[in-house]
């Protein structure tokens, strides 16, 4: 079986959960948070992730696959989620990269810096300054799913796992998707899959009871 370590208060995390419900995977889920230092223990950084961040993906072998795409691509390299045309794999990746370098680090970010327990004084500026990048990234989404119901090949694909969860955030990090109305229809045509699981029932069915 495979084993999942994270906190799904992270939409990184988030997306594994998400996947593994989707295709029925059995998982173990192994709950490490980054908020008590527990992605920078020194078991954690020498055995799971020497870059001190979750989610990571241990193998029935043991073997450790940090990076929330890698994860996604090893969990449904064999499921109808992962397309068996090389050029529709291809977009797929185009768009897990754009999520990491585009999508992610505004709309993630402009997250949990809205949702930080206490707020640097430089929060309002960094925020406006991810503004920009994170309307940018939407727009680009918006484009692309005004003529198409989802991002590649006409079918869910770890693409739409992997652009769901900060999308769906976007209105906490300060982002008004009533701009976005085709994103918001797929954000709805996503919550429809058969499997799915919301943000706040993956965090409830993996954060241990204090
Ligand atoms: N590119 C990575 C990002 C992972 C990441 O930034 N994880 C955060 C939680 S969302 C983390 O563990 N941060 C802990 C730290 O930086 O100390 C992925 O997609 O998995």
């Amino acid at each position: 079986m495979v084993r999942i370590y994270g906190d799904c208060l992270s939409g990184n995390c988030y997306k594994l959960k998400l996947v593994t419900e989707l295709l029925g995977t059995p998982h173990a889920w192994k709950f490490v948070t980054w908020t008590d230092g527990g992605t920078r223990t020194d078991d954690f950084v020498s055995r799971v992730n020497p870059a001190g961040k979750v989610p990571v993906l241990e193998t029935p072998k043991g073997e450790m696959i940090p990076e929330s795409g890698a994860a996604l691509y090893y969990l449904a390299r064999d499921s109808h989620l992962w397309p068996t045309r090389e050029s529709d794999r291809a977009q797929v990746l185009r768009w897990m990269f754009f999520e990491q370098y585009s999508h992610e680090p505004n709309l993630a970010v402009s997250h949990s810096l809205k949702t930080a327990a206490n707020p640097a004084t430089e929060t309002d500026t960094k925020l406006a300054e991810l503004k920009p990048a994170g309307e940018g990234a939407l727009q680009t989404m918006e484009q692309h799913l005004s003529t198409n119901d989802w991002f590649v090949a006409g079918a869910p694909t770890i693409a739409d796992i992997s652009l769901y969860p900060y999308t769906y955030k976007a209105p906490v990090a300060g982002f008004d998707l009533s701009d976005y109305p085709h994103v918001v229809a797929w954000l709805g045509r996503v919550e429809r899959l058969l499997g799915f699981i919301s943000m706040e029932d993956a965090i409830a069915q993996t954060t241990p009871a204090k």
